[in-house]
């Protein structure tokens, strides 16, 4: 079932085409498979697009009602989008949130170690932009494995694509649920992308290609 789009999904998914973050076409994604769209985080590139992101994961976050005592974002692309979240979270929703992040090279001199930012403890948050199959949050959960005192309890993002893993029938979500009882939070699903388009004369030229591979790799 697909649940109705709200205003600011709407706005955000017309921003996202503006900002040409969501693509159609034909892309390769990380596992290899054959891609009617990409959604490339990476072009949010202004302060415009920054701010709204940190509103909407902020947003995201809130309404689900976990509780969280600080935010991780995994280098690199990880980084602006934790600190942006953190200033929406302390200018939005009066909740001033740690956040760290990861460097991709330990360093031997000055500070050291491979985090940087808050300690790691308690009831940490995965800030990242999207999930396929959920390889980028399993590196982050090895990262998390040298730190006893934090728990990683979720992961924020802005689209669950909502594949099924290769040779599974379980979606990317629901192997990281199963396996680590991990919630996943995304701002965006497949399913919404595909409503907003196909009411959109824009759009709709898409929603055929969209809905193949849907069929082929998405979940039930
Ligand atoms: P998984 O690590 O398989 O969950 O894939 C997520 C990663 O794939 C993202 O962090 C991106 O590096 C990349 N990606 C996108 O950014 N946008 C997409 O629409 C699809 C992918 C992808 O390659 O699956």
């Amino acid at each position: 079932s697909t649940a109705p789009l709200q205003r600011w999904q709407k706005e955000f998914i017309e921003f996202a085409i503006h900002k040409d973050v969501l693509q159609f076409g034909d892309f390769t994604l990380k596992s290899g498979r054959q891609s009617p769209y990409f959604f490339n985080a990476g072009k949010f590139d202004d302060g415009q697009s920054q701010q709204l992101l940190g509103e909407i994961y902020a947003r995201t976050l809130i309404e689900s009602g976990i509780e969280f005592d600080s935010l991780f974002g995994p280098a690199y692309k990880g980084i602006p989008l934790a600190t942006s979240t953190v200033i929406a979270l302390n200018s939005g929703h009066h909740r001033n949130v740690p956040f760290t992040f990861n460097r991709k090279e330990a360093k031997a001199h000055g500070e050291g170690g491979q985090l940087v930012g808050a300690p790691l403890s308690g009831r940490v948050i995965l800030v990242d932009d999207v999930i396929t199959a959920g390889t980028a949050i399993r590196e982050t959960l090895s990262i998390l494995e040298n730190h006893p005192d934090a728990q990683l309890v979720a992961a924020v993002v802005l689209i669950d694509r909502q594949e099924k893993l290769q040779g599974s029938a379980l979606s990317a979500i629901q192997a990281l649920e199963r396996d680590y009882g991990l919630s996943i939070l995304p701002a965006i699903r497949l399913d919404q992308i595909m409503a907003y388009i196909a009411e959109d004369t824009r759009y709709s030229e898409y929603l055929p290609k969209m809905a193949a591979y849907r069929a082929e790799h998405g979940i039930d």
